[in-house]
């Protein structure tokens, strides 16, 4: 079974390339520029020819959600008892989590031993307080209507966390500015960028991808865009 387009959104557009490698931000985001480039001018199918490692900045949309951290808002609600709204200097004060973990695009590219640091949902939902009818936590992106679930449980992993960082440096724009999730055991999709709000409910519903047919539980190797 192949759901019609597939989990990458487009990999951002050229002339978006080139204005990020001019911003400094190449040796983060683009490990072979030349490669990146290559890729983002190849139709579909020749893409198959190029190397499968390497991160594709993905998006819906046609610009990237700019970062403030003097505005910028990280709200949790829904099925809470306090809901709150966190700035970034707050979120940076709360414990911090390291990993390194893979990437993996349904796709077919991956990304080995990333660097993550950032913040456990654990802690998170601590400050919060999660009603007994909270089973999943709905991530919205400031991309939207870029969106996706993860249950408690998922969520609650020792390998999932929303993160900061990358490799070391503040996680950068294309990589989903200032925060993201980071779910390894599951396809990239299920990693959603640029999220401004943490919406507790009581049942996981369709992200962006599930309502074009991919799998919800999106376990790497085991789910229907494997
Ligand atoms: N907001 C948002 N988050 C997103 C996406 C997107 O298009 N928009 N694409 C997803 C997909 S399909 C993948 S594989 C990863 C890619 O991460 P990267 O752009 O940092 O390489 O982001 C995920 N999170
Ligand atoms: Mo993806």
């Amino acid at each position: 079974m192949s759901p019609a387009p597939a989990p990458a959104g487009r990999p951002y557009g050229r002339a978006a390339f080139l204005l990020v490698v001019a911003g400094g931000l190449s040796s983060l985001a683009w490990a072979s520029p030349a490669l990146r480039l290559l890729d983002s001018l190849l139709p579909g199918g020749a893409k198959a020819l190029l190397p499968s490692q390497g991160w594709r900045i993905y998006t819906i949309g046609d610009s990237m959600p700019r970062f403030d951290p003097g505005t910028w808002r990280l709200r949790i609600d829904g099925l809470v008892r306090r809901p709150r709204e966190l700035g970034y200097d707050e979120l940076l004060r709360l414990p911090r989590a390291e990993q390194t973990s893979d990437f993996h695009c349904v796709t077919g590219w991956s990304v080995g031993g990333v660097r993550w640091a950032g913040v456990r949902f654990r802690d998170l939902l601590a400050l919060t307080g999660p009603l007994p009818q909270a089973h999943a936590l709905r991530f919205v992106s400031a991309e939207n209507p870029y969106e996706d679930t993860l249950t408690l449980a998922q969520a609650l992993r020792a390998d999932a966390m929303l993160a900061y960082e990358m490799d070391g440096q503040p996680l950068s724009r294309p990589h989903g500015a200032p925060v993201r999730v980071v779910m390894p055991a599951m396809y990239g999709y299920k990693n959603v960028k640029w999220v401004e709000r943490i919406e507790l409910v009581a049942h996981p519903r369709d992200g962006f991808w599930e309502k074009l047919g991919y799998d919800r539980d999106a376990w790497v190797a085991h789910s229907n865009g494997a």
